[in-house]
């Protein structure tokens, strides 16, 4: 199912340190990995793109790890990291909430992202959202999708109230200037809060 090239990106992503550190297989499984055979739990593949029909497939995993309070995608909150996408691309986003506590994604205007507290239930582009944004939902997986039809510097935003504003985002940068998909990770994490 996935590419050559998302398993190497998965290996680079597996070998960032401290990023799924924090996660302790053994006492909180979580269904948002892949459980390996010897009782090891994989990560999901961020990115899967396929350029030719111009498509990328993203895992957008909340409460990846304990960061920002949970608050966080993939492990990143605050728009630290998120994912350039060409312009024109479709977009399917398989969502799943690692947590008791509710969480969703909406796309909105990245300024938005990081001031509002409330962000609504209407995503930027046609589509863009989990299928209740505010309500949010618990321990779910959830899909959706949307085409990127403008440039511009987006947020995949958690809906529920307050999320989003206290860091429970990352950036989608929409761009008409690049022909692959990336998800784009800060080259030194700042060392996390205790
Ligand atoms: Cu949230």
């Amino acid at each position: 199912m996935h590419s050559t090239l998302s398993t190497i990106f998965l290996s680079s992503i597996l070998l960032t340190p401290g990023l799924i550190a924090e996660e302790d297989p053994k006492e909180k499984p979580s269904h948002c990995h892949t459980v390996e055979p010897n009782g090891t739990f994989t990560a999901p593949i961020f990115l899967a793109q396929d350029p030719e029909k111009k498509e990328a497939t993203l895992h957008i995993v909340a409460t990846f790890d304990k960061s920002n309070y949970g608050m966080n995608f993939n492990g990143f909150s605050k728009g630290a990291a998120g994912y350039d996408i060409p312009v024109g691309w479709k977009v399917k986003v398989v969502f799943c909430n690692n947590s008791a506590v509710p969480h969703s994604v909406i796309v909105v205007d990245a300024e938005e992202a990081s001031t509002k507290i409330n962000l609504g239930e209407e995503p930027y582009f046609d589509g863009a959202s989990t299928p209740s944004p505010v309500a949010g939902t618990t321990s779910a997986i959830e899909k959706f999708e949307f085409v990127v039809d403008e440039p511009g510097e987006f947020a995949f935003a958690c809906g529920f109230p307050t999320h989003s504003a206290n860091g429970h985002w990352i950036f989608l940068n929409a761009k008409s200037d690049i022909k692959k998909a990336s998800f784009v990770t800060p080259k030194e994490e700042a060392p996390k809060a205790e």
